[in-house]
């Protein structure tokens, strides 16, 4: 009797939206196809908690800077859904890397893309890429972007573009998964944000001169529900005091 070997899929997430999202494609796929598949799932974050999508699925721990090998010799194909690890290059090299990311590429890669489009003016949605050696930056299997409203929050786009992540990985899985779609090369490196320039802009100084608009800009993108972000330290007490913005259109 003549044996398949099963493509070996790896999906590592530390959202759990996106991760229940994914699943939700998985599952929705036809049956002859997804049969020559096996997926399995992995986290890093200590937060993280499995969606409700995946009752009954195991998510075993990994860490991809020291766990390379024995990912390249278990799996054909990883994907990031929101990973907070850098891919080693030898990973990368290794075994077929995907990367769902919440930005536009090459514009604002690296953290929270959204919040800096909202200061910055820049395009911002959603790529599905080849993962290279560089920060969301490999060739680009599909891309969304995503509507911008002037009272829009930082909350509200990135809502939007979640779900233009899993509008491309509806579209594209089951071509990564047989290894065959088109790519396109990014329109240039773009620009890539960090942590660090997250933090920095959290921090408002009561004394730096701008203007309304510059200012209501930085306050939406720093307004994400109720998460403290902006903030600004009170003099008599050298307390952090923390702001948040809200918009209401006509
Ligand atoms: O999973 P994720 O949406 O995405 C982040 C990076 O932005 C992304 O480039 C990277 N590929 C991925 C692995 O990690 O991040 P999150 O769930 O921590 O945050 C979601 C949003 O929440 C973020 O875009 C802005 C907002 N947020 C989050 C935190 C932790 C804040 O406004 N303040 C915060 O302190």
């Amino acid at each position: 009797m003549e044996t398949t070997q099963l493509s070996r899929v790896l999906i590592i997430s530390d959202n759990a939206f996106l991760c229940g999202q994914f699943i939700g494609v998985i599952r929705a796929l036809n049956a002859a196809d997804k049969a020559h598949f096996d997926f399995a799932y992995s986290w890093h974050n200590k937060t993280f908690t499995p969606p409700a999508a995946a009752e009954g699925f195991t998510f075993t721990p990994v860490k991809v800077k020291t766990e390379w090998e024995r990912l390249v010799a278990d799996y054909d194909i990883v994907f990031s859904i929101h990973c907070k690890q850098l891919f080693p290059p030898e990973l990368v090299r290794g075994t077929r890397c995907y990367n769902v990311h919440p930005g536009l590429n090459p514009h604002n890669r690296g953290w929270f893309p959204q919040v800096f489009s909202l200061i910055n003016g820049l395009p911002c949605g959603a790529t599905l890429h080849e993962i290279d050696e560089h920060l969301d930056h490999g060739r680009i299997i599909g891309q969304q972007e995503v509507a911008v409203n002037a009272w829009d929050t930082s909350a509200d786009v990135y809502n939007r573009v979640l779900l233009a992540e899993t509008e491309l990985l509806r579209e594209h899985l089951m071509g990564i998964l047989v290894n065959s779609y088109p790519t396109s090369t990014p329109e240039g490196e773009g620009n890539l944000n960090l942590k660090k320039d997250f933090d920095v802009l959290c921090h408002i100084d009561l004394n730096e001169q701008a203007s309304y608009k510059d200012v209501i800009n930085r306050l939406r993108a720093l307004t994400h529900g109720n998460l403290n972000n902006a903030y600004f330290i009170d003099e008599t007490t050298n307390k952090k005091v923390f702001i948040q913005i809200k918009l209401t259109p006509e």
